[in-house]
């Protein structure tokens, strides 16, 4: 296995001067690391596509090369900057990609990283991206890290190692996670679930969050055998739960949609509070659980705590908003605001947290579908 702190060092010698990205699980070592210990030359991105535009910048203004972190599903992001800016039948920018290789064929993994795994290479190839899997022992890795470094220097585009999971060793210092006090987000989700009616309907955001939502419901009986009709747990497409919501909210006027969304997967397409703040559905009710972290992946911070998310859905258009952040406001809150009429913001700002033992779905998405429309209609 691969050192973190000796993996930054070695980047460092081959001339990386910045790092930026979306935190991944199977990188949270080596990201909490560069959190650290090159922390005035870290950025952590609202998506993937801005990471390799934000090493772009660094290379434009420096000529220096920047090292762009993400897990395998955030490739889709990357695709258009890595394609139409990056490349070298375009501008030809050297960057090196660092990317996390959730499903890799053979090893057991969520539906939604399945397809994701088995194209990461292909799609690599597709993309005529020089790339190496990233070999787990110190030695080796050097030797990776050096070929892509002056690979993308030296050829002025994009290289790339691929990381299996569990390539890295623990890194021992903790992220800083006292980003917010009071509740944690499961104890946030059961009050919420608790005031929706029969007849609500909840789509809810990638991560912890779904898999919260799942286990609330089990435990208080209110999936039916096999039916978890209520809810469409949104296991991947980070980022896109909100418009899958205002997809559904458009179409069924006479039903309550909530949207239940992480502050970081807000951020990776915030522009879609302004569709929905524009669009006027008033049966749209989008609950935001901030947590100012990407706590599914390992607590890395996003700048969630850093902006005023009520103001700005405000000023997209949303006809009511507030924002919470103890229990007691939360349960006021939702009474009165279940009384007005949509688009309707909460921020419900939560600490950072969840059971070691939280489960994940264990219905398949398919089957979700199916049951889920059955709902809807
Ligand atoms: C496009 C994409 N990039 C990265 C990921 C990995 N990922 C899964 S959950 C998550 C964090 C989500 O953060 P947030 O929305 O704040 O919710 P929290 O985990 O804090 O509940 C990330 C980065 C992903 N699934 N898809």
């Amino acid at each position: 296995m691969i050192l973190p702190k000796e993996f930054v060092r070695t980047l460092k010698r081959n001339g990386v001067t910045f790092y930026t990205g979306v935190p991944d699980s199977l990188l949270k070592d080596f990201v909490s690391c560069v959190a650290r210990r090159e922390k005035n030359s870290h950025v952590i991105a609202a998506n993937e596509g801005n990471a390799v535009a934000l090493a772009a910048g660094h290379f434009l203004a420096t000529g220096k090369l920047a090292c762009v972190y993400m897990q395998n599903s955030g490739m889709g992001n990357a695709v258009n900057p890595l394609v139409s800016l990056a490349d070298p039948a375009v501008y030809g920018i050297p960057m090196l990609l660092l990317i996390g290789w959730r499903a890799e064929p053979g090893v057991k993994d969520e539906p939604q990283h399945v397809r994701q795994g088995v194209i990461t290479p292909a799609l690599l190839k597709t993309l005529g991206i020089p790339y190496k899997v990233l070999p787990a022992s110190d030695k080796a890795a050097k030797s990776a890290a050096r070929w892509a470094a002056l690979g993308a220097k030296k050829n002025e585009r994009p290289y790339a190692l691929v990381v299996r999971k569990g390539s890295f060793f623990a890194y021992s210092k903790k992220l800083n996670t006292s980003h917010a006090t009071g509740m944690l987000r499961e104890e946030a989700l059961g009050l919420i679930l608790s005031v929706l009616g029969q007849r609500d309907v909840v789509v809810s955001t990638t991560g912890k969050t779904s898999r919260e939502v799942f286990e609330i419901r089990k435990y208080r009986g209110e999936y039916r055998g096999e039916s978890h009709a209520r809810d469409f747990l949104t296991v991947g497409s980070m980022g896109h739960t909100s418009s899958i919501a205002l997809g559904i909210a458009r179409a069924k006027k006479g039903r309550r949609v909530v949207c239940l969304d992480g502050d970081g997967a807000l951020l990776m397409h915030m522009g879609a509070l302004a569709t929905i703040g524009v669009s006027g559905a008033r049966n749209f009710l989008h609950i935001v659980l901030n947590n100012g972290a990407h706590e599914s992946v390992g607590g890395q911070a996003t700048v969630g705590l850093e902006i005023n998310m009520p103001a700005i859905a405000r000023a997209c258009g949303y006809a009511n908003v507030a924002s919470v952040q103890t229990a007691l406001a939360l349960k006021k809150i939702l009474s009165n605001l279940l009384r007005k009429h949509g688009p309707i913001f909460l921020e419900v700002k939560i600490c950072v947290g969840s059971r070691a033992d939280l489960g994940r779905p264990t219905i398949s998405p398919q089957k979700m579908k199916v049951e889920f429309r059955k709902f809807l209609s």
